[in-house]
């Protein structure tokens, strides 16, 4: 009848009060749980919808079974020792540090622990962090550090005052000025490196974390976990999330280092190709490829190595042989070289050539040595440029479509070899007509390769 269920609520209330309050605080902390106020606040409590959601968000990070209500699964995980920090809030990815070296400093040291085995420990878990990442860890003892370590009691003005012992244990700020990257201890727990009470190694990885711009992770297998949740003298090491999560404020975001183009690499497109002398030189970024006649095997070799005096990354290059001189154009500007050495007053702006002022660069060119013609592309357009009379031939510029049938425009690089032209088109992958490998005519033998996106056409 009325008085049971009446008796019934009366127990479930009285039953689950203490912890009920103590869960409300929990979901509010760390899963950005807001009560309704004002009068509505105690009937609220059991019947807020947004109650057992919250809960099951939290049962969800835990792994335990989502089932909305406060069984005993989930009041044992809430009872756990865990970080003071929020478990439903992701920290965005701008978050992070600027400089690779990053300087901690302790303030104060537990009560019950050395200083000298503090630094040992916290040395040791900075080191996990650093194994993983380009950062590097220095101890300071003047004020300036970037993370400030301190151990505190209850309220330490920053808006989150510590609990005494259990409950929150540690809390850290996210990278930046100021409190940014600092780590709170609460003071008050049993702070140990041997069997009992906290291990003070596997929180202070964890609060790194925390300074260095990771959030919390569910996998119970990670030190970004938010519960302790480890037995004393287990091996404390970064999980695959962990080093994932790290690696993609630190390393994934940063500019990969350059590569090495791969001359096998079929989508290998090259910046130039020109001749010199017998050879032919495939640029590509700081490289270039030589190839002779007489050789086979095609060496990489640093653009610098051979020229100082020109900049990597070229647009264009060909060699003039009546005069013996190299010509390399990027951006607006050539260069001509000769004996190895860039010319007097060199660079020059390619409007020398005859160029009108919309031409802010070259793609490629082609020079004929018998006819002492070099032809620039240009976007759609291609020119003739009569070296001996030094001006654009008469008619130019025209569309590439009308004077090189069938060769797809922008072009990347270009060269006149004997009786050959060789146009490389950036490979954009639709292109199955590139195959044709301009190197097959140049120099059978296999192994060799210089990617694919060249084609042969026979100049005639
Ligand atoms: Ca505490
Ligand atoms: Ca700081
Ligand atoms: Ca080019
Ligand atoms: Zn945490
Ligand atoms: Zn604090």
């Amino acid at each position: 009848g009325v008085w049971t269920k009446a008796l019934v609520i009366i127990l479930h209330v009285l039953m689950f009060s203490p912890c009920f309050l103590h869960c409300q605080g929990y979901l509010e902390k760390f899963y950005g749980f807001k009560p309704q106020a004002g009068r509505q606040k105690r009937v609220a409590e059991f019947d807020s919808e947004g109650f057992p959601a919250k809960l099951k968000e939290m049962q969800q990070f835990f792994g335990l079974a989502e089932s909305g209500e406060l069984d005993q699964q989930t009041l044992t995980t809430m009872r756990k020792g865990r970080c003071g920090l929020s478990d439903a809030e992701q920290f965005g990815e701008t978050m992070r540090w600027r400089n690779r070296t990053l300087t901690y400093r302790f303030s104060n040291y537990p009560p019950k622990m050395k200083p000298s085995q503090i630094r040992r420990v916290f040395k040791a878990a900075w080191r996990l962090w650093a194994q993983v990442t380009p950062l590097k860890f220095r101890r300071r003892a003047r004020r300036d550090a970037d993370i400030e370590i301190s151990f505190s009691n209850k309220d330490h003005e920053d808006g989150a005052p510590f609990d005494g012992k259990g409950g929150v244990l540690a809390h850290a700020f996210l990278p930046g000025p100021g409190i940014g990257g600092d780590v709170h201890f609460d003071a008050e727990e049993d702070w140990t490196s041997n069997t009992t009470g906290y291990d003070i190694f596997a929180v202070a990885v964890h609060e790194f974390g925390h300074a260095l711009g990771v959030s919390h992770s569910s996998d119970p297998g990670a030190v970004m976990y938010p519960a302790y949740n480890f037995a004393p003298h287990d091996e404390i090491q970064l999980s695959f999330q962990d080093v994932k999560d790290v690696q993609e404020l630190y390393v994934l975001l940063e500019k990969p280092p350059p590569r090495t183009p791969d001359k096998c690499d079929p989508d290998l497109s090259f910046d130039a190709v020109t001749e010199l002398q017998q050879e032919v030189v495939f640029f590509k970024d700081r490289f270039m490829w030589r190839t002779h006649t007489d050789f086979n095997e095609i060496g990489i070799t640093l653009i610098r190595s051979l020229w100082t005096g020109i900049p990597t990354h070229l647009d264009a290059a060909y060699e003039d042989l009546t005069s013996y001189t190299m010509v390399f154009f990027k951006g607006k500007f050539y260069w001509e070289v000769k004996h190895l050495e860039v010319k007097d007053g060199y660079p020059k702006n390619i409007s020398d050539f005859g160029f009108p002022s919309r031409i802010k660069s070259v793609d490629a060119t082609l020079h004929f040595r018998e006819y002492h013609v070099t032809v620039f592309f240009t976007g759609r357009e291609c020119w003739r440029y009569d070296e001996e009379k030094q001006q654009m031939m008469d008619g130019y510029p025209k569309l590439i479509s009308d004077e090189w049938p069938g060769v797809p425009s922008p072009i990347d690089a270009s060269v006149a070899y004997k009786v050959m032209t060789g146009i490389s088109v950036q490979s954009n992958r639709n292109t199955a007509q590139m195959l044709t490998m301009f190197t097959a005519g140049l120099h059978p033998p296999p192994p060799f390769c210089l990617g694919q996106g060249l084609m042969l056409y026979v100049y005639g």
